[in-house]
C-alpha cells in the first residue's frame, strides 16, 4: 500500500471506489488528497452524481433541507456553495456534485461509463481483482463500495408490459432527454416518496393522468420556498453549531426531536403542536414528538392529524377515502413530503385508482388492465422504488477469501459488522450498507461519518504496517441482532411492506436492513471500537 509496496501497473491500485454519488466522491477526496494513496473510481454512468445523476423525474427533489444535505468536511466548500430553495432540486445538487468534482479535482481518478461487473479476493496477494463489463481489470488492496442505497430500479413484472405500444420508464432511469408529457394520457404506478413528488408535476403537463395506487400514504407538505438572504447568511455562520445537531440526534438531520410525548400531552396542545409543524412543513413533523415511533397509541394521535389533513384537502369524498386508508403507523414507513400532492387530487384531469380493490391484471397494448376495465395510456411511468441497500450491492459478482460469494453470504438478508465489512470478504468496505443508519438518516452526515471512519482505519494500516482488516464472524453475528433489536424496539419493524425490510421485492429475504438504534449512538458505537483497537475486526500483517 506504501509507495514501495505499490505494484507499477497502471490499474494496480491502492484502492478501487465503485461509484460517483456523494459517497464515491468524498472517499476519493479522502483517500487520495489526505493519505495520498492510489485510488480511482469507477462509475458507470457518464457523469458524476449517483443518486442525481439517474433520478431525473419531473418534481425530483431532496426531501432534506439544502443547508443539511452537503458536505460538511470543508469550511471553503460549505461557505462558497449557495443554494437556491429549502429543498434542493435534482438539477441543483447535480450541479454541486460537479462543482465538488471540479473544486477538489477530482475527475482525473474517476473513470466514467465503468459498470463493475465482478470483484474478486486473492487471498495470497491479498487484493481485490475487479473487473469491469467494458473489459477492464484492476488489482486494489482495498475495495470500497459507495453504490448507494437507493440506485437499483425495481420495475414490477406486470405481465403484457413488453405488449404495451406506449413509452414506458421508471423514474430511477429517466431519459437524460427528458419526457414530453403534454398532451399525453399517463399512469403513474406508485404513491411513495418518488410518486407524490413527481404527480403533482406530471399532472400539470399532461393531458390526463391516472395514478394507481396501492398502499395509501402519509405526506407532509413541504411548504419548500426560495432561500432568503438572511438565512443563507445564518447557515453559513452558524456551519459548526448545525452540522454538531446533525452530528448527535437520531436522523442526523439539522434538528432536534422534542423532549416531550405526544401519549402525555393534552389533546389541544397536541393538536396545536401539529398545526403548527404541518404549517411549518417538512420531515420536522415527525419530531414533534419523542415517542411517536415507539408508541402506537401516540403515533395514531399524528396519524388521524394527517388522515383528517387529507380529508379537508381532497374534496372527492371516494378519493379521500381512497388516499387517506392508510394501513401503517406514520413514519413506520419513509415518510413523504410534498408540494401540492393531495390538492391535485382536486384537478379535473386526475383519476386516482385503488389497487386494493381493483388490482392490476396485465398490461395491453393500450394500457393498464385493472379488474374492473382497461386504462386507455400514452404513458406508464413506473414510480415503483427500488431493491434497496442489497440490489445494487449483489448485481456485482463479489467473491470472498473463501471463494463464497457475497449474494450466497447475504442469501437469508445482509450480515454485516456496523454496515461497514461482511466477515470473509477483508478489506471490502460498504459505505452507508446494510447494517448502518444509512437511509433513516439525511444522508450526507451519514456518508461523511462512514467515509471518516474507512479513511482512519486504513491510515491506521498503513501506519502500523497491516495489510488485511476483515470483520469476525461473532461481532457480525452479534451486530445483526443489535440491528434487530433497534428495529424492533420501534414500530418501524410492525409494517409488514416495507422497502426497510426488503418486502417490496418479490423474493428477497426479510430482514430489517437499516440500523435504527439512532445515528449518535451509531457513532458512538464506532468510536468506541476504534478506542477498542478495532474491536471485533482481525487485523493482520
Ligand atoms: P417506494 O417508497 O418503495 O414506493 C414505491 C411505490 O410503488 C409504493 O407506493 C409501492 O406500493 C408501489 N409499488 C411497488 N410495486 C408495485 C406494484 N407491483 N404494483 C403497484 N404498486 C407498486 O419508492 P420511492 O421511489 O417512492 O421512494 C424510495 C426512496 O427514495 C424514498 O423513500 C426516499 O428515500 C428516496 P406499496 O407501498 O409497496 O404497496
Amino acid at each position: 500500500m506504501s509507495k514501495n509496496t505499490q505494484p507499477s501497473g497502471a490499474n494496480d491500485l491502492d484502492a478501487v471506489i465503485i461509484g460517483a454519488g456523494f459517497s464515491g466522491l468524498y472517499q476519493l477526496h479522502c483517500l487520495r488528497d489526505q493519505l495520498g494513496l492510489r485510488a480511482r473510481v469507477l462509475e458507470a454512468g457518464h457523469g458524476v452524481g449517483g443518486t442525481w445523476f439517474w433520478n431525473r423525474y419531473p418534481g425530483a427533489r431532496c426531501d432534506s433541507e439544502s443547508h443539511s444535505y452537503m458536505y460538511y468536511f470543508s469550511k471553503e466548500l460549505v461557505d462558497e456553495w449557495e443554494w437556491s430553495e429549502r429543498y434542493p432540486q435534482q438539477p441543483e445538487i447535480l450541479r454541486y456534485l460537479n462543482y465538488v468534482a471540479d473544486r477538489f479535482a477530482l475527475r482525473s481518478d474517476i473513470q466514467l461509463n465503468t459498470r463493475v461487473e465482478s470483484a474478486r479476493f486473492e487471498p495470497g496477494q491479498q487484493r481485490w481483482i475487479v473487473t469491469t463489463q467494458q473489459g477492464d481489470r484492476f488489482t486494489a488492496r482495498f475495495l470500497i463500495t459507495a453504490v448507494g442505497c437507493l440506485s437499483s430500479a425495481n420495475i414490477p413484472n406486470i405481465p403484457g408490459l413488453s405488449e404495451f405500444s406506449g413509452k414506458w420508464v421508471h423514474t430511477g432511469q429517466w431519459p437524460h432527454e427528458g419526457v414530453d408529457f403534454s398532451g399525453q394520457r399517463v399512469g403513474v404506478i406508485g404513491t411513495g416518496s418518488t410518486g407524490i413528488q413527481a404527480i403533482p408535476v406530471i399532472a400539470e403537463q399532461a393531458a390526463h393522468l391516472t395514478v394507481f395506487q396501492r398502499t395509501a400514504n402519509y405526506s407532509i407538505p413541504a411548504r419548500n420556498a426560495p432561500l432568503t438572504t438572511e438565512f443563507k447568511q445564518y447557515a453559513k455562520q452558524n456551519s459548526e453549531e448545525i452540522r454538531h445537531v446533525m452530528n448527535s440526534n437520531t436522523n442526523a438531520h439539522p434538528f432536534r426531536i422534542a423532549q416531550r410525548q405526544a401519549a402525555q400531552t393534552a389533546a389541544a396542545q397536541r393538536q396545536a403542536i401539529y398545526e403548527a409543524a404541518w404549517q411549518k412543513g417538512g420531515l420536522q413533523f415527525r419530531a414533534t414528538f419523542d415517542d411517536l415511533l415507539l408508541d402506537e397509541a401516540a403515533n395514531s394521535t399524528a396519524a388521524d392529524f394527517i388522515r383528517k389533513k387529507i380529508r379537508a384537502t381532497v374534496s372527492d369524498p371516494v378519493k379521500a377515502d381512497i388516499l387517506s386508508d392508510i394501513d401503517h403507523p406514520f413514519a413506520a414507513k419513509r415518510p413523504p413530503i410534498d408540494s401540492f400532492y393531495f390538492e391535485t387530487y382536486n384537478r379535473s384531469n386526475v383519476d386516482l385508482i385503488d389497487l386494493r380493490a381493483t388490482p392490476i391484471e396485465r398490461i395491453t397494448e393500450r394500457g393498464i388492465q385493472t379488474s374492473t376495465g382497461e386504462v386507455v395510456l400514452d404513458v406508464i411511468v413506473f414510480a415503483t422504488g427500488f431493491d434497496a441497500m442489497t440490489g445494487s450491492l449483489l448485481k456485482i459478482q463479489i467473491e470472498g477469501k473463501d471463494g463464497r460469494t457475497l449474494k450466497d453470504e447475504w442469501r437469508s438478508g445482509p450480515r454485516t459488522y456496523l454496515g461497514l465489512q461482511t466477515p470473509g470478504f477483508p478489506n471490502l468496505f460498504t459505505i452507508t450498507g446494510p447494517g448502518s443508519p444509512s437511509v433513516l438518516c439525511n444522508l450526507p452526515p451519514a456518508i461523511e461519518q462512514h467515509v471518516n471512519w474507512i479513511t482512519a482505519c486504513i491510515d491506521h494500516m498503513r501506519r502500523h504496517d497491516l495489510r488485511q482488516i476483515e470483520a469476525s464472524e461473532d461481532a457480525s453475528a452479534a451486530w445483526v441482532e443489535q440491528v434487530n433489536a433497534a428495529a424492533n424496539a420501534t414500530l418501524l419493524a410492525k409494517v409488514k411492506h416495507s422497502w426497510y425490510l426488503g418486502a417490496n421485492v418479490p423474493g428477497k429475504p426479510q430482514v430489517f436492513m437499516p440500523y435504527a438504534g439512532g445515528f449518535a449512538r451509531y457513532i458512538d458505537i464506532c468510536n468506541q471500537v476504534v478506542a477498542n483497537g478495532y474491536k471485533g475486526f482481525q487485523l493482520s500483517r
